[in-house]
C-alpha cells in the first residue's frame, strides 16, 4: 500500500516554509496532458505549471534530448565555453526576429537581467545622468519574486514586510496608453509590461494597446520590454504575444516553456545595440547557459515550433472558449483569454473560486483560482479536442452544483 495524500501534505507543511496554498492534490507521475496522484487517480492539468508545460509533460523529444546531454556534459559554468550555448541563442534569436540572447535560469532573474540591460543603456546610450534612469510598470503587475521586482508590485502580499525598496521605477494603469505617455520623462528608460497580465487574473488589453504603446516609447526613445515569460512560447495563439499587434519590442523577456517543463530555463532578448551593454563582469549566472539547459531549451523550441503548437494554441483557444460560453450559466461573470490561456470570472454571489477548483478537482480537472473569482485555464498545448470536451463537462457540472 503506497502511502495517503495526507502523508506528504503533512511532511511538506512540516518542513517547508508556507509560501503556497495547494490544491490538496499531490502527483507523483505525469504525461502530456495527465498528471497521476500518488494514489494513481488520473487528473487532467489545467495549468501547466503556470505555462511551463506548453509542450505537455515529459515530451519524448525533450526527454530524450535531456537524457542524452546528461550522459555527455551538464555543467562547466561560463568561465569556459560549451558545445550547446550558441546553437541554443542562435535559434532563439531567429524564432525571437532579434539579435542577442543572455541566458538565465529562473523569470525574475530574466526580469532582472532585462532592468539592469535597461538602466546601462539608458546610462551609456540615451545619456540619462548617472543613477536616475527611471521604469515604468503597471498596476497589478506580476514579474516575479525578488526585492527589486517586488518593491514595483502593488499586491500587498507580494510586497508587504519585504521592504526598503529601491528607487526607479513608476506604476500606472494597465491598458492605458495616455497615463504611459503623460508619464514618460527624459530619464525613463523603458516601459515594462506583460502583453497580458497572468496574476491578475487574465487580463487581456484592448485591441491596439500593444502597437500603441510602441509608438509611444519609439517616439520617446524609451526601450520597450514586454514580459512574455507567460505569454510567450505560443501559449496565446502565437509564438509571441506581440505578434497579435506586430509591436514589436526592444526586449523579450522568456522563461517557464523554454525549459520544456523539465528544467528552469530563461532569457532575455533583443537588438546587438542594447544587448552590447553587457560587457565580461557586468553580469552572469553560474548556472546561466549551462549545457544541459541549452539542449533542453532547443528540443522545447523545436517543439513549439515542428508540432506547430502556436496554431494549435490559437485554434483550440478559440474552441475553448466558444464551450466555456456554452456551459456558462448565471454564476459566471466573464470569460476571457487568448489562444490557451483562459479564465472564467465568476459572480460574487457564486462563492470563491477555490471552492470551485477544488470541487473540478475532485471530478480529475486541475485548475487554479486567482483574485478571488477567477479561474485560470492553461492546459498544455498539445491537449485535443476531445480532451477539451472532457473537462467541460465537468466545468459544467461543478458551476450546476
Ligand atoms: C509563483 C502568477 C502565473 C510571470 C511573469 C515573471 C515571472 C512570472 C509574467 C517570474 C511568474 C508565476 C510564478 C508563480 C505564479 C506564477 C503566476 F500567478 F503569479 F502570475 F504564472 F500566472 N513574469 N509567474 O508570470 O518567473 O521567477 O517564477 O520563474 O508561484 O510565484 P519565475
Amino acid at each position: 500500500m503506497g502511502k495517503s495524500p495526507k502523508y506528504y501534505i503533512d511532511m511538506e507543511n512540516m518542513y517547508t516554509a508556507h509560501g503556497y496554498h495547494p490544491i490538496p492534490v499531490v502527483i507523483s507521475r505525469a504525461k502530456g496532458v495527465w498528471v497521476w496522484d500518488v494514489n494513481g487517480k488520473k487528473y487532467l492539468d489545467c495549468l501547466s505549471a503556470y505555462s511551463a508545460v506548453n509542450q505537455g509533460h515529459r515530451h519524448p523529444r525533450i526527454m530524450k534530448a535531456m537524457k542524452d546531454q546528461a550522459a555527455k556534459l551538464t555543467l562547466t559554468s561560463r568561465a569556459f565555453h560549451n558545445d550547446q550555448l550558441g546553437a541554443f541563442m542562435k535559434k532563439l534569436c531567429r524564432l525571437a526576429k532579434m539579435e542577442m540572447a543572455l541566458p538565465m535560469n529562473t523569470g525574475a532573474e530574466a526580469v532582472e537581467t532585462a532592468i539592469k540591460i535597461a538602466r546601462k543603456w539608458g546610462y551609456e546610450k540615451k545619456g540619462v545622468p548617472k543613477n536616475k534612469a527611471r521604469i515604468i510598470a503597471c498596476r497589478e503587475n506580476f514579474h516575479g519574486r525578488t526585492t527589486t521586482i517586488v518593491g514595483f508590485s502593488t499586491d500587498p502580499d507580494a510586497n508587504t514586510g519585504f521592504g526598503p525598496f529601491g528607487p526607479g521605477f513608476t506604476v500606472i494603469p494597465y491598458d492605458d496608453v495616455a497615463a504611459l505617455s503623460k508619464t514618460i520623462t527624459k530619464n525613463t528608460v523603458a516601459f515594462l509590461v506583460e502583453p497580458i497580465q497572468g496574476e491578475a487574473g487574465v487580463n487581456v488589453p484592448s485591441d491596439g494597446y500593444l502597437k500603441a504603446v510602441r509608438k509611444i516609447c519609439t517616439e520617446h526613445n524609451v526601450l520597450l520590454i514586454f514580459d512574455e515569460i507567460q505569454t510567450g512560447l505560443c501559449r496565446t495563439g502565437k509564438m509571441f504575444a506581440w505578434q497579435h499587434e506586430g509591436a514589436k519590442p526592444d526586449m523579450i523577456t522568456l522563461g517557464k516553456a523554454l525549459g520544456g517543463g523539465a528544467y528552469p530555463i530563461s532569457a532575455v532578448v533583443g537588438s546587438e545595440e542594447i544587448m552590447s551593454v553587457i560587457t565580461p563582469g557586468t553580469h552572469g549566472s553560474t548556472f546561466g547557459g549551462n549545457p544541459l539547459a541549452c539542449t533542453v531549451g532547443t528540443a522545447a523550441l523545436d517543439v513549439l515550433i515542428d508540432d506547430k503548437l502556436d496554431k494549435r494554441a490559437e485554434k483550440l483557444g478559440r474552441y475553448f472558449r466558444k464551450r466555456l460560453g456554452e456551459i456558462a450559466n448565471e454564476k459566471v461573470l466573464e470569460i476571457r483569454g487568448k489562444g490557451l490561456l483562459n479564465a472564467i470570472e465568476l459572480k460574487k454571489k457564486a462563492g470563491t473560486a477555490r471552492e470551485y477548483t477544488e470541487k473540478l478537482m475532485k471530478l480529475g480537472v486541475l485548475a487554479k483560482d486567482t483574485h478571488g473569482q477567477t479561474i485560470r485555464f492553461a492546459p498544455p498545448l498539445v491537449i485535443t479536442k476531445k480532451q477539451i470536451d472532457w473537462i467541460m463537462a465537468r466545468v459544467e457540472k461543478v458551476l450546476a452544483t
